[in-house]
C-alpha cells in the first residue's frame, strides 16, 4: 500500500482559523495611540505569530520608544485588556469561511489535528468557536517558550500528535510561521496573499471551497518534483 503523504496537520489560530490577526493590530494601535505614536497596516506583518512580550518590543521599536520593565507590564495588561474586549463577542459563526468543513473532512478520515498558536488566549477562542472537539491537541502561548520562527510550537504539536513533522502539514498566515513550520521539518500551506507568503510549499486564499482532495493533489504534485 503506498504511504500516506500525510498523517496529521497544525493549524495556526490567529488569521488561519479566525480573523482575529485585525484585533490584534486594532489593540496594539489603541495602545501605541496612548503612547503618542501609531503603528500603520504594514507594520502588521512583523507582528503576527509572535508572542506578546516580543511584539510589545517591535511595537516600541517602531514609535523609538523606551520604556521601564515595570511600565512594560502593564502596556502588556492593556494591550490583552483591549483585545478581550474585542475576541468576547465571537461565535462560531465568527470561524474563517470553510475552515470547519475543512476540519470536518479532515475528522472524518482520522486525521491527527493540533492547534499551533503563539496566543495565549487561545484555548478561549478555540472554546468560543465550538472547535475543540476537531483538536487531538492544542499547543498555545502558555506552553511554549520561543516564538514563531521558532519551531517550539510545531515540534510541540507533532510529539503530542506523535507524528513525524515530516509527515505533518502546518497552516499558517504568518511569513514567521511558514519559517517555523520548516525549521521543525514540516510542510507549510500559506494561507492569505501568496506574494507575502512565497516561502510556503502550498499557497492557499482561503478555506472557502478548499477541500482535502485539494490538499492531496498538491501535495502528490510537490512529492512528484
Ligand atoms: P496573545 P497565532 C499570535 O497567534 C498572533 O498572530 C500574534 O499577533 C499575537 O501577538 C500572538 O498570537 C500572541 O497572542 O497576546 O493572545 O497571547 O497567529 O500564532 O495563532
Ligand atoms: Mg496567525
Amino acid at each position: 500500500m503506498a504511504k500516506p503523504l500525510f498523517e496529521g496537520c497544525i493549524f495556526d489560530l490567529d488569521g488561519v482559523i479566525v480573523d482575529t490577526a485585525k484585533y490584534h493590530f486594532l489593540s496594539w494601535n489603541k495602545l501605541a495611540r496612548n503612547l503618542g505614536f501609531e503603528i500603520k497596516e504594514e507594520d502588521n506583518e512583523q507582528l503576527k505569530g509572535i508572542s506578546r512580550v516580543d511584539s510589545l518590543e517591535i511595537v516600541l521599536k517602531i514609535g523609538n520608544y523606551t520604556l521601564p520593565q515595570k511600565e512594560k507590564l502593564k502596556c502588556l495588561k492593556s494591550k490583552n485588556d483591549y483585545y478581550l474586549e474585542y475576541v468576547q463577542k465571537l461565535t462560531a459563526k465568527d470561524a474563517l469561511p470553510g475552515v470547519e468543513e475543512f476540519l470536518q473532512e479532515l475528522k472524518k478520515e482520522s486525521y491527527k489535528i493540533s492547534l499551533g498558536s503563539a496566543s495565549a488566549n487561545a484555548r478561549g477562542i478555540i472554546d468560543k468557536l465550538n472547535f475543540t472537539q476537531y483538536f487531538h491537541a492544542i499547543v498555545d502561548g502558555t506552553d511554549v517558550q520561543k516564538s514563531k520562527p521558532h519551531p517550539e510550537v510545531f515540534l510541540r504539536a507533532s510529539a503530542l500528535l506523535q507524528i513525524d513533522p515530516k509527515k505533518i502539514v502546518v497552516f499558517e498566515d504568518a511569513q514567521k510561521g511558514i519559517k517555523a513550520a520548516h525549521s521543525a521539518g514540516c510542510l507549510a500551506v500559506g494561507v492569505g496573499d501568496p506574494e507575502v507568503l512565497s516561502e510556503a510549499d502550498i499557497n492557499i486564499k482561503g478555506f472557502k471551497g478548499y477541500s482535502m482532495n485539494d490538499l492531496i493533489r498538491s501535495l502528490s504534485e510537490l512529492a512528484a518534483k
